[in-house]
């Protein structure tokens, strides 16, 4: 969907979620000032029990001008669209008002499929970055409005941890290129708790339970912002014998969760995933992920079943639903496995030198991560078939490549790849440069599909897992036992052909 879409409605409301928090706000507010711009009647609104009292909101909504306003009953007329932002419309977090047009802009697991005007990007870290790579779309430059700048870096800066938990490359643009006020965002970072906040903080660390096997332990707080829960359980997660923790707090439409891991073997967003699945939507990132709990859905699946005993129970199963391969340990046997061979793909190549003079320093931003690397004639940078990028020698290019016609074309990508000439700041969008190569090497893997959930430390990297679900592939190299690696059931099937 694009914003421009949404211009055939003169009455335009946009909604936030219950207990509106910094994302939902912020990206509220530039959707509002968008349409404000395009001449639109506009509204911007949230509902549920609670008014918004968190000091850094209240914050921010006065010294940006926000005008929020809080509603017990909304009427959308036939001609008027409801815009609900970082939620879903007809989703637990948000109040349902009676609307005929509605449109979605969210971040999280998509939840709702009846919707059909949606713009629901889970892998971004915010709402903010949402709303900010639309109004790009409509050539809508947020630096010339420098309240939306402000608010938009302050909805990226609290849903990913205060940029600590930032990964993706558009997350890392907006960071990057709005034009905030540094003054502002200095305060509201000091404003963040109420005294009774942590007073709940330290009430809930009074009393655990803990599971000695999993040296796994969890924590109660009474009814708080979930901001709060975060911030519990990133302290306790600093004990010496814990190595995840779940807090959480029950209300009266559900239970609120905060996981945190610091072990490879479990990330916290899977984790979270586990524990709402079904039932509510859970997720975040290896060390630092959340959840919600819908109250009528875990009723009508665990009827009379209490939420401690819930939570205990589910998090025991979540440690014992899957296996872990170790690349350097693995017991696979490769006699019963099936040899495939990969086909071989058309691959992206740029010779950097085309682009940048030589010597000339340069920031390879992808899906992948950045990379800063210098330009030479002798560097190639090689584009995978999901966006991902990585320097090769010209050398090594030749020998294990072939140039062919035709271009490069991705289909559906998250993000192109991207350089920054780091001298002069400029950004260059690599799709005007890239050509065509096919591998010129065959590559043989043994395979075969998983019969349970597994996580696999492949020798590539030993910080974080691969992770695979039953009938997605485990497959190991033929020239390297130690290669071993999950692909994704449908990616195998596209991908690899049946030897034997
Ligand atoms: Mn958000």
């Amino acid at each position: 969907m694009k914003l421009s879409d949404l211009l055939i409605y003169d009455y335009i409301i946009i909604q936030c979620h219950d207990n509106p928090d910094g994302d939902s706000i912020s990206s509220g507010y530039a959707l509002y000032e968008y349409f404000k711009n395009k001449d639109k009647n506009v509204r911007l609104v949230y509902g549920g029990r609670f008014r918004i009292t968190k000091p850094n909101l209240i914050k921010m909504i006065e010294e940006l001008n926000i005008p929020i306003e809080y509603v017990d009953e909304l009427i959308v007329g036939d001609n008027e669209v409801l815009i609900t932002v970082d939620c879903q419309y007809g989703a637990g977090n948000v109040k349902r008002f009676p609307a005929k047009n509605i449109a979605i802009i969210d971040h999280h697991q998509q939840e709702i499929y009846d919707v059909t005007m949606t713009e629901i990007k889970p892998y971004l870290g915010s709402c903010a970055t949402v709303v900010w790579q639309m109004l790009l779309d409509e050539g809508f430059d947020v630096n010339q409005y420098k309240n939306v700048a402000t608010a938009l870096y302050y909805g990226l800066f609290t849903d990913t941890n205060s940029f600590v938990e930032i990964y993706h490359p558009l997350d890392k643009d907006l960071q990057d290129h709005v034009e905030y006020d540094i003054n502002l965002i200095r305060k509201l970072k000091n404003a963040n708790f109420t005294l009774r906040d942590i007073e709940i903080a330290g009430m809930a660390l009074i009393r655990y339970s803990y599971i000695d096997d999993y040296r796994c332990a969890i924590f109660k707080a009474h009814p708080c912002d979930p901001n709060i829960l975060g911030f519990i359980s990133d302290l306790a997660l600093q004990v010496d014998v814990i190595d995840t923790c779940v807090v959480y707090n029950e209300t009266n439409v559900g239970v609120y969760f905060s996981v945190r891991s610091c072990i490879r073997e479990v990330m916290a967003s899977e984790m979270a995933a586990f524990l709402a699945e079904g039932i509510g939507s859970g997720g975040g990132n290896m060390d630092k992920a959340g959840g919600f709990i819908h109250e009528e859905k875990f009723d009508r699946q665990y009827p009379g079943m209490n939420k401690d005993g819930y939570l205990h129970n589910r998090i025991k199963a979540y440690f014992d639903s899957f296996d872990i391969i170790y690349h350097n340990n693995n017991n696979l046997d490769i006699e019963r496995m099936v040899l495939y061979k990969k086909k071989n793909l058309t691959l992206g190549f740029v010779p950097v030198a085309e682009v940048f003079k030589e010597g000339t320093p340069l920031l390879v931003r992808s899906i992948k991560g950045d990379i800063e690397t210098v330009s030479s004639p002798d560097t190639y940078f090689m584009i995978g078939i999901t966006g991902e990028v990585y320097p090769i020698s010209k050398e090594k290019f030749s020998k294990s490549y072939k140039v062919i016609d035709g271009p490069f074309q991705l289909k559906n990508v998250e993000y192109f790849p991207k350089v920054k000439n780091r001298k002069t700041g400029q950004t260059i969008d690599l799709r005007a440069y890239v050509k065509a190569c096919i591998s010129t090497k065959e590559i043989f893997v043994y395979a075969q599909p998983l019969a349970k959930n597994t996580k696999v430390f492949t020798k590539w990297d030993s910080s974080k897992y691969m992770s695979g679900k039953v009938n997605d592939y485990i497959a190991i190299r033929q020239d390297d036992i130690e290669d071993v690696y999950i692909i994704e059931n449908s990616i195998f099937n596209a991908t690899y052909q049946r030897i034997s």
